[in-house]
């Protein structure tokens, strides 16, 4: 756990998956805003992927409940074997959405690393959606509003087999974090397939210290844990450079307390920053507010603590 940490950024530049386009300059912002640094100022070793490539955005209407379908395939596809190479290697590798249908890409390769290893998966989706929409439930078509449905395995045949493992993950394993905006018929279904969710709601009569204690119980020495961070979960106060702005998330000192205490069980081995959308950010702020974010991921704290 002291030995240092060998970190890869990885950039994915893409909105395809989104209903607003500019989640594909997210990777560059992050890095305007000084990520790499801030991770080298917490002990991290540090490398910079640079960006992934594939299809463009052709911004066409939804087909049979999909958006982009193809172009989302493309861009899961390479996002998989990425993250997948640097956890053979050894390495922590940061996704730099690009928007959260990524997630998809992301996530099944963890998954596939913890089966080749053995270890237990947790995943914290941390977001104001429940991202478990289907082609049948989805209001939009946008394919960002549907990963965490694919990762259970509930979705198209190229998606849900990205990771070669269908499903990539169990429902049990995953813990959702500041929910506040599902559609009617998604929240059925996450109702039907037991999904832990710790809405807003739960937030603010339980506190984010109960919160997280619950969300990061029973993992072990034994476990991964994958955050991954959809910049929508902030309140739009805090964090307004992102398509789709939901009253009513986490303050900033609620979402430092939530890092932090993910930081203490040194457990972190993968993360995604999802959904920075620098087109509707001012000043870069929003970015700036992720990078400090994720430096708390990373162990930063008052000085009252080592
Ligand atoms: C809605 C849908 C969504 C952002 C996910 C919204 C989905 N539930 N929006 N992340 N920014 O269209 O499926
Ligand atoms: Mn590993
Ligand atoms: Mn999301
Ligand atoms: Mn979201």
């Amino acid at each position: 756990m002291s030995s240092t940490q060998q970190v890869s950024l990885i950039g994915a530049p893409t909105d395809v998956g989104a209903g607003a386009r500019g989640a594909s300059m997210g990777p560059e912002a992050l890095r305007v805003a000084g990520l790499v640094q801030a991770l080298r100022n917490h002990g991290a070793d540090v490398l910079d992927r640079g960006n992934l490539q594939g299809p463009a955005n052709p911004w066409l209407d939804p087909v049979e409940g999909y958006r982009h379908l193809e172009e989302v395939t493309a861009w899961n596809q390479a996002v998989h074997d990425a993250v997948y190479g640097e956890l053979s290697g050894g390495r922590m590798p940061i996704l730099l959405g690009g928007d959260h249908c990524l997630g998809l890409g992301s996530i099944s390769a963890v998954a596939r690393h913890c089966r080749d290893t053995g270890k237990k998966l947790r995943v914290l989706w941390l977001d104001a959606h429940a991202d478990f929409n289907t082609s049948l439930l989805t209001p939009s078509g946008n394919i960002h509003g549907m990963p965490v449905a694919c990762l259970c395995g509930y979705g198209p045949k190229e998606l849900v087999e990205i990771g070669g493992h269908v499903p990539a993950i169990d429902p049990k394993w995953v813990r959702q974090i500041g929910i506040r905006s599902v559609d009617p018929g998604e929240k059925r279904f996450v109702h039907e397939v037991g999904l832990e969710v710790f809405d807003m709601r739960y937030i603010d009569e339980m506190g984010m210290r109960h919160t997280m204690e619950l969300a990061l119980a029973t993992m072990d020495a034994n476990t991964h844990l994958h955050v991954s961070f959809d910049v929508d979960f902030l309140d739009p106060d805090v964090a307004p450079g992102v398509g789709t702005t939901i009253p009513g998330g986490p303050t900033y000192r609620e979402a430092q307390l939530c890092m932090e205490m993910i930081a203490d069980t040194g457990r972190l081995a993968s993360l995604d920053v999802m959904e920075l959308n620098p087109a509707l950010d001012v000043r870069n702020k929003t970015a700036l507010v992720a990078v400090d974010l994720i430096e708390s991921l990373f162990g930063k704290s008052t000085l009252m603590r080592k």
